[in-house]
């Protein structure tokens, strides 16, 4: 039996090379090899304020955008979390046996509240949903960026106490982050993470962006007066970020790069990496447009809601089983 696979990303606007890093590349280089889980995390968006007129946009968009970038409708189960509504059944029951404290200590929570004068509940419990998400589906491996790994960390400790206490009923699932996928960051502030929500766009590449405007934002990338093409993060934060972004348009090393630019000025550099970027991203601008108006689109759909409902029922079904929900 193939291993599983699952990841969502949020329809907070148009994402960002990031999260094509971080996320949907990993997806794609996957899905051949495993059963693959790919939906858009709707729910959590709501965390923090929506306007619905957005929101309704950016969830079909996205969905183009993961096709557009490679995910194969025949091999992943691709799904809206809200139409699925044992995510938010499943997420109850796993809250009840969530520690305050456990989501207290969750970092992306400390950032995000700070950010929100009057920030949900729902913000504070978004870890447990996503927990639910994971382990309705018995999944393997959950690829994502770094930011992620602590709420999956968290996922398993929920899956094992759960497990623990009722019997066995979830897989324990493990991230999956990628040496040069880990973190991508702003390339105006290179210590900063690439951030869908951030409001100066010019460090940040989205993938709807016209291709000249990503070329001039790589042009412009913040680097440093070393003069060297060298992966060393500490010391060389914005060329690293470079380095780890043409890492992961050509599928080279640290060091094939680094041999490759060692005799090359940035300007040079920076060109190549604009190059690679540009045309990864010119082919997914132009499978967006198709698959955005096509009716393929809301089939795909249909049977992906159908499929994870089916499994994520029996999922909930056994947890209420376990623990006392049955008439007799
Ligand atoms: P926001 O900026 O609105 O907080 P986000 O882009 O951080 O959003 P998601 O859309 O939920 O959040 O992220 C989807 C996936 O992309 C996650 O797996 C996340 O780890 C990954 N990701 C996000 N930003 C980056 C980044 N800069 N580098 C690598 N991976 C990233
Ligand atoms: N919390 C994630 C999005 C997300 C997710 C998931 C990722 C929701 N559910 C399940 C992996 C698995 C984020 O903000 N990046």
């Amino acid at each position: 039996m193939k291993k599983k696979i699952l990841t969502g990303l949020q329809p907070t606007g148009v994402i960002t090379l990031g999260n094509y890093i971080g996320a949907i590349k990993q997806m794609v280089e996957m899905q051949e090899e495993y059963e693959s889980y790919l939906f858009v995390a709707d729910l959590h968006a709501i965390t923090v304020p929506q306007d619905p007129v957005e929101l309704k946009k950016n969830r079909r968009s996205l969905i183009a955008l993961y096709l557009a970038c490679g995910i194969d409708p025949k091999k992943n189960h691709i799904f809206f979390q809200s139409e699925n509504e044992y995510h938010a059944n499943i997420s109850w029951l796993l809250e009840c046996n969530t520690y305050f404290g456990e989501l207290s200590r969750m970092t992306q929570f400390k950032d995000k509240s700070q950010k929100h004068q009057n920030f949900t509940a729902g913000l504070f419990t978004y870890p447990v949903l996503m927990a639910a998400d994971i382990l309705a589906y018995d999944v393997d491996y959950v690829p994502v960026g770094i930011d992620q790994k602590q709420h999956v960390e968290l996922a398993r400790d929920i899956a094992e106490r759960f497990n623990k206490k009722f019997g066995t009923t979830f897989k324990i699932p493990e991230p999956l982050i990628k040496e040069n996928a880990t973190k991508i960051y702003d390339l105006v502030d290179p210590t900063k993470k690439m951030s869908k929500s951030e409001e100066n766009p010019k460090g940040v590449i989205r993938l709807l962006d016209p291709l000249d405007v990503v070329r001039k934002k790589i042009m412009g990338a913040t680097t440093d007066s070393l003069m060297s093409i060298k992966y060393d993060p500490e010391n060389q934060p914005g060329i690293s970020n470079l380095i780890n972004i043409y890492s992961a348009m050509t599928n080279k090393n640290y060091s094939e790069i680094e041999d490759e630019f060692k005799d090359s000025n940035y300007g040079t550099f920076k060109k190549a990496v604009a190059d690679s970027v540009v045309s990864t991203l010119e082919v997914i601008q132009k499978d967006y447009n198709t698959y955005l108006n096509s009716s393929e689109l809301d089939d795909i759909l249909d049977s992906g809601r159908e499929f994870s409902r089916k499994i994520a029922k029996e999922k909930f079904e056994d947890m209420k089983e376990k623990m006392g929900f049955s008439r007799k």
